[in-house]
């Protein structure tokens, strides 16, 4: 169904799905068993992945909330070896700046057992990596400045749900921020009102695969009830 507001702006009728407290409990285990499986890996196979597979995922995190709807986000999905090696020389050296002049003491010593440093060979084996960027603002009639509102927030929300797709589909990820990003705007060409936000390798995993022992903190210490 369809009306048309008193201002002239178009409504449709939105039906929720809504589940019964039981079929919810269910629902929301599942999830749950799903998504708390994630780890960030570093080591990933070649094993190609169908593009439609990164196509869905995409169109997942494209359907994120954002500020007043206007979706500020671009996915670069990078598979040519080119760019993807021209990506990894350039973040490695980024990263070595990092970890050898740049990063304090204390925020190397918390990495330590994470086992990071600053080779990044995950950057050419992953099948593809997605670029995320966000859009500062955006780009009218006449290349007018149109206003973003809650960038951040609205590109992180669709980071989320970007990984959360990329679990669901049994793929897994790194959420990698080499810093400074601006390589990525220059690599891949980006107009001046895209900034680098993320840059999240994915792929089927290697065949063995380690990741730290670390645990995740108790439902009592993240939620207060009041
Ligand atoms: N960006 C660097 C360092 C790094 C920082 C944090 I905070 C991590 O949780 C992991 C790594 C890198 O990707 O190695």
């Amino acid at each position: 169904m369809r009306k048309i507001d008193e201002k002239g702006y178009p409504w449709v009728q939105y039906v929720p799905k809504t589940y019964d407290p039981d079929t919810m409990l269910e629902r929301s285990k599942a999830l749950f068993d799903t998504l708390s499986e994630r780890r960030s890996i570093r080591e990933f196979s070649d094993r190609p992945v169908p593009l439609e597979v990164i196509e869905n995922i995409i169109k997942t995190a494209g359907s994120a909330p954002s500020g007043a709807n206007m979706q500020p986000w671009t996915f670069c999905v990078v598979s040519d070896p080119e760019i993807k090696s021209k990506i990894r020389e350039a973040a490695e050296k980024e990263e070595h700046d990092s970890y050898t002049r740049r990063m304090s003491q204390e925020w190397l010593k918390d990495l330590e057992p994470l086992g990071t440093d600053w080779h990044k060979p995950f950057l050419e084996i992953a099948p593809y990596l997605i670029v995320v960027f966000k859009k500062l603002y955006g780009k009218g009639e006449s290349d007018k400045k149109k206003q973003h509102y809650y960038v951040s927030e609205s590109v992180g929300l669709a980071c989320g749900m970007l990984l959360a797709a990329i679990q669901n589909a049994g793929l897994a990820s790194l959420t990698h921020t080499p810093s400074p990003m601006r390589f990525l705007s220059k690599i891949l060409n980006r107009p001046e009102n895209e900034k680098p936000f993320l840059l999240i390798p994915i792929g089927y995993p290697a065949d063995e695969v380690f990741v730290p022992d670390i645990s995740r903190k108790d439902i009592d210490q993240i939620m207060v009830k009041y």
